[in-house]
C-alpha cells in the first residue's frame, strides 16, 4: 500500500517522512500517503477512505478542511502571507487564550511545540539564574535538546535510548523523574537544592501513551516548585483545549507559572504558544534579557486558523459535552470488544484524547506503559487500517476524536475492533 509514494519519497527524505514518528517503523508497513482529508476522513492517495484518529497528532478537533477555519485561512492568505511586523489578529487570538487559560498573563506565538517549550525553559533558566530542569521519563516536549533526554512519543517508538548529538553538559543538566512518582522528586529537590531552575511536564501525559496524574499529583508539583524556588511550567501542546475550553490547569486549578501550547491552539497550522505570569515573562527581549525571536511568529494565516478554530469552539456552548460524549463511548466499546475477545487492554483517556494499551495491569507511568505488548498492538494497528480506522501508529501515542466524528464513526471503529479483535 502506498508503495510507489514511498519509493519516491525515500530517495529525498530520510526514512521518506519528516517526522519520525509517521514512518510506522514501530507498526510495519509503509505510511498512508494522505491526499486529502474531510471532516473524519482521510483519502489515500489510492483513494482508499479512513476514519482518522490521529488528526495531524492533535490539531484537528474541529474535523479536516473545517470550512469556517479554511475560509478565515484563504480570506487572510489573499491579503498577504506574512509581513514581519505585529497584526491585531495576534492580539485577538491572545485575548481568546487568556480567556480560556487566565494563567497566562503574558505570552509569545512561536511556530511550533518544540520552540515553545525550548523557549519556556531558556525562560526558567533565565528567570532563576539555575541550570536544572527537571522532566519526566517518557515526557516528551519536543526535540530542543534539553528535552530529548529519557522522551516519549517518537524517541520512545523508536527506542531511541538517548539521542546522540546532545552534549553531556547539556544533558546533564536534565534530571528525570517517574511520572506520578513524588519520592523521586523530592529527592531530586533535595540533592540539587537551590540549583533547579524548573520542572517540565505534561499535566496529563500523552506521548507515553495517555497516563492521567494520580490524585494530588499536580498539586504536590505546585508545592514542591513553589518550596524550593523553581518554577512548574505545564506542556499543554496535546492537553491544551483538548477536554476543555482550556486546559489541565484550568479543570484541577493547579498554576503553573508557565503553560506552553501548540496544535489545537494553531488549528492546524504552525502556531505555538509560551506564556504565564507577566513577570516572568518581562524577562524575555525586547523587555528583557531572555532571547527568543522567529521570522514566523504568529504568521497571520496560522494566527487566522487559531482564532477561527478557537471561536468556532467558544461559541458552541455544548461542544465538550458531546465531544467527551462520544469519546467515552469510543473508549468504552474497544474495552468491551478486547474483553469478549479475551485480549486484556488498559485504556486511558483526558478529555478526547485516549490510548488503548495492550496491558494487563494499570499504567501509570513511562515504565508500566513499556510493559504494553507493542508487537499484539502493531497486529492490532495494521488490522485496523486494514479495516479502514487510521490510528496513530505507536502504542506510545494518543487517539484523537474530533467534533466531526459522527455517531456512526464511533459505532463503525468499535464494530471493526469487535472483528479485529477476534482475529488477534
Ligand atoms: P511540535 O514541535 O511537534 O509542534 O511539538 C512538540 C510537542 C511538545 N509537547 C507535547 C506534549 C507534544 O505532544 C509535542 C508533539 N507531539 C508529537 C506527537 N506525540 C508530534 C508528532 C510528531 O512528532 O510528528
Amino acid at each position: 500500500m502506498n508503495s510507489k509514494a514511498m519509493e519516491s519519497a525515500v530517495r529525498v527524505f530520510t526514512g521518506g517522512v519528516n517526522s519520525p514518528v509517521r514512518a510506522f517503523k514501530s507498526v510495519g508497513g509503509n505510511p498512508v500517503f494522505i491526499s486529502r482529508a474531510s471532516g473524519s476522513r482521510i483519502f489515500d492517495v489510492e483513494g482508499r477512505d479512513y476514519i482518522d484518529y490521529v488528526g495531524s497528532w492533535g490539531p484537528i478537533i474541529l474535523g479536516h478542511a473545517d470550512p469556517d477555519v479554511v475560509a478565515a485561512v484563504c480570506r487572510t492568505a489573499a491579503n498577504g502571507l506574512s509581513f514581519g511586523a505585529p497584526t491585531e489578529n495576534e492580539t485577538r487570538l491572545a485575548e481568546l487564550i487568556c480567556e480560556a487559560f487566565p494563567v497566562i498573563e503574558r505570552m509569545r506565538f512561536v511556530s511550533s511545540g518544540t520552540e515553545a517549550t525550548m523557549s519556556a525553559v531558556r525562560l526558567a533558566r533565565g528567570f532563576t539564574g539555575r541550570p536544572i530542569i527537571i522532566k519526566c521519563d517518557g515526557g516528551y516536549h519536543g526535540h530542543a535538546d534539553s528535552l530529548l533526554v529519557s522522551a516519549g512519543s517518537g524517541v520512545a517508538t523508536l527506542a531511541i535510548p538517548g539521542c546522540p548529538g546532545i552534549p553531556d553538559d547539556i544533558a546533564r543538566n536534565t534530571l528525570v523523574v517517574p511520572f506520578n512518582d513524588l519520592p523521586a522528586l523530592e529527592a531530586c529537590f533535595k540533592e540539587h537544592s537551590g540549583q533547579i531552575a524548573g520542572m517540565i511536564v505534561e499535566p496529563v501525559c500523552g506521548n507515553m501513551g495517555v497516563v492521567n496524574p494520580a490524585t494530588g499529583y499536580l498539586e504536590s508539583l505546585r508545592q514542591l516548585c513553589t518550596a524550593n524556588g523553581a518554577l512548574l511550567i505545564f506542556d499543554e501542546v496535546m492537553t491544551g483545549f483538548r477536554g476543555c475550553f482550556g486546559g489541565v490547569s484550568r479543570l484541577t486549578g493547579v498554576k503553573p507559572d508557565l503553560t506552553c501550547l501548540g496544535k489545537i491552539v494553531g488549528g492546524g497550522m504552525p502556531l505555538a504558544v509560551y506564556g504565564g505570569r507577566a513577570d516572568i515573562m518581562a524577562q524575555i527581549a525586547p523587555e528583557g534579557p531572555v532571547y527568543q525571536a522567529g521570522t514566523l511568529s504568529g504568521n497571520p494565516v496560522a494566527v487566522a486558523s487559531g482564532i477561527a478554530t478557537l471561536s468556532k469552539i467558544k461559541a458552541d456552548n455544548s461542544f465538550y459535552d458531546r465531544l467527551l460524549a462520544k469519546s467515552a463511548r469510543l473508549e468504552k466499546g474497544l474495552a468491551e470488544a478486547a474483553s469478549s475477545a479475551g485480549i486484556k487492554v488498559v485504556s486511558n483517556r483526558y478529555g478526547s484524547m485516549m490510548t488503548m494499551f495492550f496491558a494487563a495491569a494499570a499504567v501509570s507511568d513511562y515504565e508500566s506503559a513499556k510493559k504494553s505488548d507493542t508487537q499484539l498492538f502493531a497486529r492490532w494497528f495494521r488490522e485496523m487500517l486494514n479495516e479502514g480506522i487510521y490510528l496513530a501508529p505507536s502504542q506510545f501515542e494518543a487517539a484523537f476524536v474530533s467534533a466531526a466524528h459522527s455517531e456512526a464513526d464511533i459505532e463503525t471503529t468499535v464494530a471493526a475492533a469487535r472483528q479485529v479483535f477476534q482475529r488477534l
